[in-house]
C-alpha cells in the first residue's frame, strides 16, 4: 500500500521552491508508510496532513548599521512547526544560504527530534541570511538586537524558545538574550544556550557532540565494538564538530581530520584540539591556521575531500546534503564501519541508500544530534526552578536520555519491520508520540 505517497507529491507541487523541505519530508513519510497502516485514525483526523505543515511561519526585515555606518537588510525567519508536545524549541541559523526552504526542512526534523529526547518540547527553527564572517563583535550585536527585537514579539519562555545553530553560539545568544530582556523587562528562559554568568546550563556547549558520541557508542555497543582506537574522520570545525572530537578522543578515538567550508585538516597523528579550540573558538580563524601549529599535519581545500580519508567512523558536523553518493562509496569502500550523523540532513539521500545497503550502523541526525537539544529542554528545566545542576549531573542525564533514544529507535526499527534501519526507527518513534499528542488535541489548531 502507498498511503503516503500522494502526500508527499502534494508537499512537493505545493512547495516547488523548497528543495531541502521536500527531501526532508519525503524520508520521513517513507519511513510512515507502516505506521499508517496500522493507524486509519490518524488518517481520518489528518494527522499527516497536518504534520507537515507548519503551525505558523514569521519571516520579517532586519535592518541594522554597519561600521561605516551604512544599512543593510537582512531577511529574518521563525517557523513555529509543531507545538502539540510542548513549547516550540529550535536553534537559529546565520548563514547567507538561509531561506524559507532550509529553516523548513531544519523545523519540521526539530519536530522527531524533541519528541524523541522524551521531553516536553515541541519544534521550530529560525535563523536569517545574515553572514557573521567578517563582521566585527558590534557588527553582530548590532544584528543580533535588531533581530531580537522583531522576534521578542513572537517568542516566550512557555511559548517559543530559539538557541543556537550554524553562526549562532554563546556571543550571539548574549547580544539577542540582553535584548530580549530590555524590550520585556523580565529575567526568563526565553532562549538556551545561555552564558553560565546569565542561566545558561553546564554541558549545554559540549552537548551536542558529547551526545552524539554516547549514541555512537551504543550503536558500536550493540555489535560488541566501540570508539576505543578507532580511526575518526569528523566534518565541520564548529560547535558540535570540536565537542564530538572531545567526546572521541576521551573514548579511546584517534580523530584524524576537521574541516571548513573551504578545505579540511588531516593529521594522522591525532588532532590536538587545544590549537583547534584556539583557532576557532578564542581567535575565529579558518581551519587551514592549523597546519602553521603543526607542521607534520596536511590541509587540503575543497570539503568533500575529507570523506576520501581511510577511516572506520565518519561523523559529519558540518551542514545539510554535505555526503553525497560518492563520498558514502568511498567512505564503504576504505572500510568504514560507522556514520554519525551530527549536523542536520548531511547525508543526500542516494548517500543513505549507500550506507542502508551496505549494513553498515547508520545514526541518523534526529536520533544521533538530539543531545543538544535535550540539553536545552534541561537548562528550561533549570531555569524554571531557579537551581543549577553540575556539569556530572546534566552530563548524566544527556548519556541516560541518548540511550534511551537508541533503545526507542532500534526497538521501533524492529516493531515495524526495518530491523536495523536506525532512520526508519528514528522517524517512527519521533513521529508517534506527537502524532498521539495531535490526535488528543482535537483537529482545529
Ligand atoms: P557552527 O557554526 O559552530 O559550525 C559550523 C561548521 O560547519 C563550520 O566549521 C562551518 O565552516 C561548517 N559549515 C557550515 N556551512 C557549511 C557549508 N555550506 N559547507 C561546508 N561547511 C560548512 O555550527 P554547529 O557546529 O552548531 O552546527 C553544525 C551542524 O550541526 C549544523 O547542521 C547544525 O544544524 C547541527 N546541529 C547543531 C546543534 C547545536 O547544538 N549547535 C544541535 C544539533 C544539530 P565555515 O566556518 O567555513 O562556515
Ligand atoms: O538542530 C538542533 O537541534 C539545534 N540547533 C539545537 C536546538 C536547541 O534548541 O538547542
Amino acid at each position: 500500500m502507498n498511503l503516503l505517497s500522494s502526500l508527499t507529491q502534494h508537499v512537493i507541487e505545493k512547495n516547488p521552491n523548497e528543495p531541502e523541505f521536500q527531501q526532508a519530508v519525503k524520508e520521513m513519510l517513507e519511513s510512515l508508510e507502516p505506521v499508517a497502516e496500522l493507524h486509519p485514525e490518524w488518517i481520518d483526523a489528518g494527522i499527516f496532513d497536518r504534520i507537515v505543515e507548519p503551525e505558523r511561519q514569521i519571516i520579517f526585515r532586519v535592518s541594522w548599521i554597519d561600521d561605516n555606518g551604512v544599512v543593510n537588510v537582512n531577511r529574518g525567519f521563525r517557523v513555529q512547526f509543531n507545538s502539540a508536545i510542548g513549547p516550540y524549541k529550535g536553534g537559529l541559523r546565520l548563514h547567507p544560504s538561509v531561506n524559507l526552504s532550509i529553516i523548513k526542512f531544519l523545523g519540521f526534523e526539530q519536530t522527531f527530534k524533541n519528541s524523541l529526547t522524551g521531553l516536553p518540547i515541541g519544534g521550530a527553527k529560525g535563523g536569517s541570511d545574515f553572514n557573521p564572517k567578517g563582521k566585527s563583535d558590534r557588527e553582530i550585536m548590532r544584528f543580533c538586537q535588531s533581530f531580537m527585537t522583531e522576534l521578542s514579539k513572537h517568542i516566550g519562555a512557555d511559548t517559543d524558545v530559539p538557541a543556537g545553530d550554524i553562526g549562532v553560539g554563546g556571543r550571539e545568544i548574549g547580544f539577542m538574550y540582553g535584548q530580549y530582556k530590555r524590550l520585556r523587562n523580565e529575567f526568563t528562559g526565553v532562549l538556551t544556550g545561555k552564558g553560565l554568568s546569565y542561566g545558561g546550563s553546564l554541558a549545554r556547549t559540549e552537548a551536542t557532540g558529547y551526545g552524539m558520541c554516547y549514541f555512537v557508542e551504543e550503536m558500536l555497543k550493540a555489535t560488541e565494538n566501540s570508539f576505543k582506537d578507532k580511526t575518526v574522520v569528523i566534518s565541520g570545525s564548529g560547535n558540535v564538530a570540536i565537542y564530538g572530537a572531545e567526546k572521541a578522543i576521551q573514548l579511546g578515538a584517534n580523530v584524524v581530520a576537521l574541516s571548513d567550508s573551504d578545505g579540511y585538516i588531516y593529521d594522522p597523528a591525532g588532532i590536538k584540539l587545544d590549537t583547534v579550540k584556539k583557532i576557532k573558538e578564542v581567535n575565529r580563524q579558518r581551519i587551514s591556521e592549523y597546519v602553521k601549529y603543526h607542521p607534520t599535519s596536511k590541509y587540503h581545500k575543497g570539503c568533500s575531500g575529507i570523506w576520501t580519508i581511510k577511516c572506520d567512523i565518519a561523523l559529519p558536523c558540518a551542514t545539510q546534503n554535505e555526503i553525497n553518493e560518492s563520498s558514502a562509496n568511498a567512505l564503504i569502500s576504505n572500510g568504514c564501519i560507522a556514520v554519525g550523523e551530527g549536523a542536520n540532513m548531511p547525508s543526500t539521500p542516494e548517500a543513505i541508500n549507500v550506507f542502508l545497503k551496505s549494513k553498515i550502523l547508520f545514526g541518523p541526525a534526529k536520533a544521533v544530534n538530539a543531545g543538544g537539544v535535550a540539553t536545552s529542554a534541561l537548562e528550561m528545566s533549570q531555569n524554571s526552578i531557579r537551581y543549577s545542576w553540575t556539569f556530572e549531573e546534566v552530563d548524566n542525564k544527556l548519556k541516560a536520555i541518548m540511550s534511551d533514544i537508541y533503545m526507542k529507535t532500534s526497538n521501533a526499527a524492529k516493531e515495524y519491520g526495518f530491523e536495523g534501519n536506525l532512520l526508519a526507527g528514528a522517524n517512527i518513534a519521533g513521529f508517534i508520540k506527537v502524532a498521539d499528542a495531535m490526535y488528543s488535541e482535537g483537529i482545529a489548531y
